[in-house]
């Protein structure tokens, strides 16, 4: 009894007393294999006062065996247990206590109580195997286990009664060293100590045996232990170097397909296996070493695998392995040409050897190997039939492309084909074609040339209008590139005054040479104007050829305005007794010109009238013999330019014929005499047209005076109307021997016409103007001006005498009119 309440001392505190109306769960404790007086009270259990009322009850959880080990005690209510325990047999009950009425009625409870069985060390570890045997291959790494030594013990575990300790006890034989060997104490695992490691290859060929403990109680002394025997045998090692693989690529096998094989033969071994990169390549159980699907070189040439053998604890027990697996090429990459970008541009006329592109196909294959070894083939263009050489060149080996010797023209697109093999073109070998697109571009290689060289003769009026257009030329030009046919053109040569000029669109091919200036004829009858073409960009080889002048002839044609004179028809009325060399008229141009005419009379079929060919004057050939007062008598006249025959005019002179005058057609009227100074001083002699006959003086209208017919006379002396009654006489030359003159001047009056002597005296003068005639007189002439008083007095009055006879005689006998004015009997002059 003493031992059980000194045990109820002991009590955990973990035991409660609860109030009576919520009984906590008791815990109690209690040891296994209890050795003392039994019933051993336990626990009090908290009862209520009048627990005589009814009836304990206690119940366990699982059988009711358990019912039987534990009872309640109804004087003392104290829970006691009737043998003992063993924690290995049971080591946790839960029981429950209630108080009920005799209905069964619970009247207090349930409580419940859970009994601990605190462990004791009576259980003995026990290895796994009395004998334990274990291969040791040479070459494990020291402190790896090779082996797991296992025991057990019974006792409650995470308690020392069943915290286990390995140790060897002794190694046998102890060669070459004694502790060749460890163990871990706690885990049971042996492994080559490192002294053990590096001598283990002088170890003897028997196994080695080792003589092992387990014990509980931890690392105290005491405990229980057990002891079993290992046998170890050294073997050598089979975990070797392997030799490279070699395999081929897209191998058609089953797979996986083994290609080596490992194997560890000391201790227990789990494979592993890496591949560097990694790869379809596996380790089974056995050590066989697989790749489990094709391999491609060009993906991976080469693999590095590493094989590890490890114990069950994944440490290695060597070093890993290495297997080195090749990749064997096969041709199963065709060459692959490498895209040619855009179309290449060769300009024409490269030489020779020019390199155009190099093709480049890649071939994935094994660099170096025949798989890979690409050579290139023409597809296209083929070599034209019978041509020199090709217009192209391959090099086989490198693939460059250049120019060969036939030629190419400007604006060819050529597409090259070429094939490229491998295998070095061997057959069978895999090809694929590279294409390279070729443009030769145009160079300016051609100058631009006039489709005629020889424009012309054009001939073009004098008075053409500036910016008329003269000619076009027309150029081409052999290049395809439209910059390299722009043309520039200029007048090189034949137009020093600049009289043309050309003018064109700037991208067209053809000029206009046109006029910029007035033409002349009598500058330059003809043009040559030699124009020029160039090209705007610079010509490349060859300089420009003949081709690029062109010369335009240009005939300038003479344009004279029309001959017009100044009156269509010419008219005039003369008495039928005119005398022969009477001036009519005088026919001239309509506006004075500096070219001279020709005059001609057409059909004068009387011959009555003659024309001064130069002057145009018209005078009365001779006397009007047959012509009728009331006639008409009409000529043609022709008009003719000296310089140019071709120009020509004419007109009509109209002659109206009068009744001869009643009084002599010449009547003598003596003008005044007057002296003249030679050489010729400006000044001159008046003369009258006013007649002392009433017949003349008659009538109205203006007196118009002419010389008379004499050539000399009209030579020498020259008659200007003064007004309309008198004209003036002057010297015509410059010097008139001086003398006495009597100059025939015709006076035109109304119808009349007559005669007068003019009588003058031409003489040397003095600075005044006065005649220096001192003697020498002339034959009748007085010395004296007083004297020329006298004489013309005397002369008028002989002259009115005469003319009274004269009268007479006319009105008698019927004078003839065709008597010429110098017949008359007074002093000719000259
Ligand atoms: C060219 O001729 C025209 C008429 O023929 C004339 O009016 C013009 O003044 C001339 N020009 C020159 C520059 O001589
Ligand atoms: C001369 O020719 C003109 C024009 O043809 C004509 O009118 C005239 O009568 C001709 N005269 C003579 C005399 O034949
Ligand atoms: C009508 C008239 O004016 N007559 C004159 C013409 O000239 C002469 C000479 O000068 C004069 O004397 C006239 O009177």
């Amino acid at each position: 009894m003493i031992s059980a309440w000194l045990w109820l001392l002991c009590l955990p505190v973990t035991q409660a007393f609860s109030t009576e109306a919520q009984p906590a769960e008791l815990h109690v404790e209690v040891p296994e294999n209890y050795g003392g007086n039994f019933p051993f009270y336990i626990i009090k259990l908290p009862l209520p006062l009048g627990r005589n009322e009814g009836q304990i009850v206690l119940s366990g959880d699982s059988s009711t065996a358990d019912q039987e080990l534990f009872a309640v005690d109804p004087d003392s209510g104290f829970l006691m247990m009737t043998r003992a325990l063993d924690w290995e047999e049971k080591a946790e009950y839960r029981l429950q206590v209630t108080l009920e009425s005799e209905d069964r009625r619970v009247l207090w409870g349930p409580q419940l109580v859970t009994v601990h069985v605190k462990d004791e060390n009576d259980q003995v570890p026990q290895f796994s195997q009395a004998i334990y045997r274990a291969q040791l291959s040479q070459g494990t790494r020291p402190g790896i286990p090779f082996l797991f030594l296992e025991a057990s013990d019974g006792d409650a575990p995470g308690t020392a009664n069943s915290d286990l300790r390995f140790h060897i006890l002794s190694q046998s034989p102890t060669q070459p060293l004694p502790d060749m060997f460890q163990l871990d104490p706690r885990l049971g695992s042996l492994a080559l100590s490192p002294k053990g490691s590096t001598s283990l290859d002088h170890a003897l060929e028997e196994p080695y045996q080792l003589l092992v403990q387990v014990k509980d109680m931890g690392d105290q002394a005491s405990g229980h232990q057990a002891i079993a025997m290992v046998e170890i045998s050294v073997v050598q090692s089979t975990w070797v170097p392997l030799e490279p693989v070699h395999l081929a690529e897209n191998l058609r096998v089953a797979y996986p397909h083994s290609i080596a094989q490992v194997h560890w033969n000391g201790g227990d071994a789990r494979y592993q296996l890496e591949s560097q990169p990694p790869g379809p390549f596996d380790v089974d159980a056995e050590g066989r070493i697989h790749v489990t699907m094709e391999l491609d070189r060009e993906a991976q040439a080469e693999y590095l695998l590493q094989v590890r053998a490890q114990n069950s604890r994944g440490e290695d027990y060597a070093e890993p392995l290495e297997l080195q697996v090749v990749v064997m090429d096969e041709n199963d990459n065709a060459p692959v040409c490498s895209p040619y970008g855009p179309t290449i541009s060769i300009p024409e006329l490269s030489p020779p050897g020019t390199e155009v592109a190099t093709l480049s196909a890649e071939d994935m294959d094994a660099p170096g190997s025949p798989n890979s070894h690409v050579v290139y083939q023409w597809l296209s263009p083929e070599p034209e039939e019978g041509a020199e050489g090709r217009a192209f060149e391959l090099d086989s080996t490198s693939g460059s492309v250049t120019l060969g010797t036939a030629p190419l023209h400007a604006g060819q697109d050529i597409l090259l084909q070429v094939l490229a093999v491998d295998l070095a073109g061997s057959e069978g070998g895999l090809s694929s074609t590279c294409e390279v697109s070729v443009t030769i571009t145009d160079i300016n290689n051609h100058a631009p040339e006039f489709l005629t060289s020889q424009i012309g003769p054009v001939s073009l009026p004098e008075d053409a209008k500036p910016g008329v257009l003269v000619a076009t030329l027309m150029a081409t030009d052999a290049d395809l590139e439209p910059a390299f046919r722009l043309m520039d053109f200029a007048i090189k040569e034949g137009d020093p005054e600049g009289i043309f000029d050309l003018a064109w669109e700037p991208d067209s091919d053809h000029v206009q040479l046109r006029l910029q200036k007035n033409l002349s004829y009598e500058a330059a009858p003809h043009h040559n104007v030699v124009v020029v073409v160039r090209n705007m960009e610079e010509l490349v080889g060859t300089d420009p050829g003949p081709g690029a002048t062109a010369t335009v002839t240009v005939l300038v044609e003479r344009v004279t305005p029309p001959l017009r004179l100044d009156q269509e028809s010419y008219e005039t009325s003369i008495p039928v007794s005119t005398p022969a060399g009477s001036l009519l008229l005088t026919i001239q141009l309509s506006e004075p010109m500096s070219r001279t005419l020709r005059f001609s009379l057409v059909n004068d079929s009387e011959g009555w009238l003659c024309i001064k060919e130069v002057s145009g004057e018209v005078h009365t050939a001779q006397s009007l013999q047959g012509a009728k007062p009331g006639d008409t008598y009409t000529v043609l006249v022709e008009a003719q330019d000296t310089d140019e025959p071709r120009l020509s005019t004419s007109a009509t002179i109209v002659v109206h014929f009068l009744k001869a005058s009643p009084v002599p057609a010449l009547t003598l009227a003596h003008g005044p005499s007057r002296h003249l100074c030679t050489p010729r001083q400006d000044y001159g002699v008046v003369v009258s047209g006013a007649s002392e006959d009433p017949d003349l003086a008659n009538g109205h209208g203006p007196y118009s005076f002419t010389l008379g017919p004499n050539p000399t006379v009209q030579r020498d002396w020259r008659l200007q109307p003064l007004n309309d009654s008198h004209a003036y006489l002057t010297l015509a030359l410059h010097w008139v021997e001086p003398g006495e003159y009597m100059v025939p001047v015709v006076v035109h009056h109304d119808a009349q016409m007559w005669q007068l002597q003019v009588q003058v005296i031409v003489c040397r003068c003095n600075v005044e103007g006065q005649c220096m005639r001192k003697v020498g007189r002339l034959k009748g002439m007085p010395t004296k001006l007083s004297a020329v008083g006298v004489l013309l007095g005397t002369l008028a009055a002989i002259g009115f005498i005469l003319i009274l006879v004269f009268t007479h005689l006319a009105l008698a006998r019927k004078k003839d009119l065709d008597q010429p004015a110098d017949s008359v009997p007074l002093k000719a002059a000259m």
